[in-house]
């Protein structure tokens, strides 16, 4: 009988408390506190660390200290490489739940079994930053997800725009070394806003689509569960009888995908450099756990030439008014990891990653992807990087890989070899759940050539601008003009304006109205067509929901209890992380005495931090007059100029509409239990109709921002 050894038998805790994952990562964690003594690494009890061994008090300090040497040389070692991009990130885990099998079209078992719950894994990133980078910075986005199915691991490593720079991987270090900080100072750091960047882009064209999605809305998302995920690529699935259908791969966040504005995110970039990570974070331990619906846009083999681009073409995307996104399962995220190095820092996606039922395109661009991770993984982390428990499989696994540093188990199968004459580590046949490639038929000469579609570089880049609202083009034209006006070389901006003006003359000649010494080329056509799907302010799937959102309630100490109580309630019933400001941090003192606790100050947060603001209303006219303060007379203008929705209650609605709606509420509400919501700001003297009040101001932070307010009621 075949002498069956698992190479690697993971400790799987005996428990039932969370999923397979959850329980595999308990089993490699270290649990320190009182009870354990501090110990060498090879367990000497430790009974000094603070002073080193000397001879004499002021004397050398001497060699022979081996819990000196150990803790500073352990020190010395403590960092690795960074990624070379997608450095600064931040990850949760959580779970997959399919609702609708993708029968017929794959075997993988991960797209069939609707009953099952899948342990997922999720990280996401900027680009082109540091680690110890700003979360705001224009950007894409990195969305890796990796779901730890019974046949494997399946990373999906994607970004926030279905779209790239290039077409294929052989450029990737080119792009890398154009946008990175320029190499003569390292300036500027996580930007595209430099010479270096738009001189690659602008003689790029392939780049000409990309460049619109970074420039939109779109490279500065208001948070990471507001963000859509794309695979990017054309993928396969093959199904039980080995036919292939062409897959696109979409994550669509619950909570609609939504943006910063570019004022805030600037100023987010100090005042909070961590804000995305620590949404993020936040949002778990609130319960608040963000979810993703996993769409698949689905292309029969036989109608693989159909469209007027490639799908090989990794710069093009498959408009959603051809083939529907069809939302077959939910990601959600609910469970935030234990120690930030062993479980993000050396988390090591690979595109390669799939399981039976799953198969790559002929994308130039996920070819080279499908070397360019495994590769740099091995600088990273060293050879033996799946061994890292975040890494991985829930499955079994077993392989005949061997020895390579630093290798922790001991494997107990003497024959690392296949065949081997017990039998050990057997092959699987495909019908036996065994990976088969799917039988491409290929044939060609050998060139450094793309197909004929791929040279089309305008048509997608021209629907994209064509299908933004009003207010969308402009913040495009803006960032244009923010990036070029950076770029100190004339050269670099006239090219980049040539390649806007292939995309619209109209965008091309208002870029330029911040740029003196470029010249804007004659009109060329555009084709006028839009997509229904694109946009964040009409787009068709878009979301507008109040949930998940973050409102801050300022309650200057003698604020109305009855005002702000009931208010938090309500919003918290709605799914809104509601937070007190106030001067201090603690316990805020209403004028009856209750108290309710704040977690932020007026000095150490800004309206920045908030989707929305309140301010609550006090007992008396001192009480009106506290609120004429600086920060608080900023707190509310940067809200209005930043579109959010503005409250006020009480006493306070003055010292708001006298700030945001001059001359036309100078004094109030008109009715004293009216709730008014005029251009976004919502007041009520009395809070008689609380609940109204509640729906109109939850109404507005679920519209995310007035936008027609940079159009009315401005101050003279
Ligand atoms: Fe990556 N990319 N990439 N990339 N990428 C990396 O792998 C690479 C591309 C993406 O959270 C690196 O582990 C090449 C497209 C994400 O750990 C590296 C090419 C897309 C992450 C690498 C691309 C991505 C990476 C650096 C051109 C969207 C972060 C560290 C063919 C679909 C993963 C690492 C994480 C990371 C190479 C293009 C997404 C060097 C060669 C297109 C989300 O291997």
């Amino acid at each position: 009988m075949a002498q069956v050894l698992h190479q690697v038998a993971d400790k799987v805790v005996n428990s039932t408390v969370g999923d397979a994952k959850a329980r595999q990562m308990e089993s490699f964690t270290i649990h320190q506190d009182s009870t354990t003594p501090l110990t060498t690494y090879f367990g000497t009890k430790v009974s000094d660390t603070d002073k080193a061994l000397r001879a004499g008090a002021r004397g050398p300090t001497v060699l022979e200290d081996f819990h000196n040497r150990e803790k500073i040389s352990h020190f010395d070692h403590e960092r690795i490489p960074e990624r070379v991009v997608h450095a600064r990130g931040a990850s949760a885990f959580g779970e997959f739940k399919l609702h609708i099998p993708l029968t017929g079209i794959t075997s993988a078992k991960i797209f069939l079994d609707t009953g099952k719950t899948t342990p997922a894994y999720v990280r996401f990133s900027t680009v082109g930053g540091s680690r110890g980078s700003a979360d705001t910075v224009r950007d894409p986005r990195g969305f890796a997800s990796r779901l730890y199915t019974d046949e494997g691991n399946w990373d999906l490593v994607g970004n926030d725009m279905p779209v790239f720079f290039i077409q294929d991987a052989i450029k990737f270090p080119d792009l890398v070394h154009a946008l990175k900080p320029e190499p003569h100072n390292e300036i500027p750091q996580a930007q595209t806003a430099h010479d270096n960047a738009w001189d690659f882009l602008s003689l790029h064209p392939q780049s000409t689509h990309m460049q619109q999605w970074i420039l939109s809305d779109r490279g500065i998302p208001r948070s990471f569960r507001m963000m859509q995920g794309f695979g990017v690529h054309t993928f396969r699935l093959i199904n039980a009888e080995g036919r292939s259908t062409f897959v696109k791969y979409h994550w669509t966040p619950h909570l609609g995908t939504h943006s910063l504005v570019w004022d805030e995110a600037l100023k987010l970039n100090g005042q909070d450099p961590d804000f995305h990570r620590r949404d993020l974070w936040d949002a778990i331990e609130a319960g608040a756990y963000p979810k993703w619906e996993l769409g698949v846009q689905l292309v029969a083999e036989e109608d693989e030439h159909k469209f007027d681009f490639d799908l090989l073409d990794a710069t093009k995307i498959i408009p959603e008014d051809l083939v529907p996104v069809k939302n077959i399962g939910t990601l959600t995220l609910n469970r935030n990891p234990v120690d930030y190095f062993t479980e993000v820092e050396q988390v090591a996606f690979c595109t390669q990653h799939i399981v039976p039922g799953m198969d790559f395109s002929s994308d130039p661009l996920l070819a080279g992807r499908n070397f360019s991770y495994q590769d740099t993984q091995i600088t990273r982390l060293g050879i033996n990087f799946g061994d890292i428990p975040v890494n991985r499989p829930v499955c079994p696994f077993a392989t005949n890989q061997r020895d390579g540093k630093p290798n922790m188990f001991s494997k107990s199968n003497r024959m690392a070899y296949h065949p081997n004459r017990h039998d050990v580590l057997p092959l699987t046949a495909p019908a036996e759940g065994g990976f088969a490639p799917y039988p491409e038929k290929v044939s060609g000469v050998k060139e450094r050539a793309h197909g004929p579609k791929f040279n089309e570089f305008v048509s997608q880049a021209q629907l994209f601008y064509n299908s933004m609202s009003e207010v969308e083009k402009k913040h495009i034209i803006a960032a244009a003009q923010f990036e070029l006006s950076k770029c100190f070389e004339t050269v670099v901006q006239q090219s980049a304006i040539e390649r806007f003006n292939l995309v619209d003359h109209d965008f091309a000649l208002q870029v330029a109205e911040a740029l003196q010494d470029v010249k804007v080329p004659d009109a060329v056509p555009n084709h006028g067509k839009r997509s229904e799907y694109l946009s964040q302010v009409t787009g068709k799937s878009q979301v507008f929901t109040a949930e998940g959102r973050k409102v801050g309630i300022y309650c200057v100490p003698g604020f109305d209890y009855s005002q702000a109580a009931p208010l938090k309630t309500e919003l918290e019933v709605a799914g809104v992380m509601a937070k007190i400001v106030s001067v201090a941090s603690g316990a805020v003192k209403a004028s009856g005495g209750e108290t309710l606790t704040a977690e932020f100050t007026f000095e150490n947060s800004r309206s920045t931090h908030f989707d929305a603001i309140i301010f609550v209303g006090g007992p008396d006219e001192a009480f009106a007059k506290k609120l004429k303060q600086g920060r608080l007379i900023h707190a509310v203008r940067e809200a209005y100029m930043h579109f959010k929705t503005i409250g006020a209650t009480g006493n306070a609605v003055p010292f708001v509409t006298d700030l945001c709606l001059p001359g036309d509420f100078s004094t109030g509400v008109k009715g004293a239990s009216d709730v008014v919501q005029e251009n976004g700001v919502v007041f009520a003297n009395s809070l008689g109709t609380g609940a109204e009040f509640s729906k109109k101001f939850l109404d507005g932070v679920a519209r995310h921002r007035y936008w027609d307010r940079d159009v009315s009621h401005i101050a003279a």
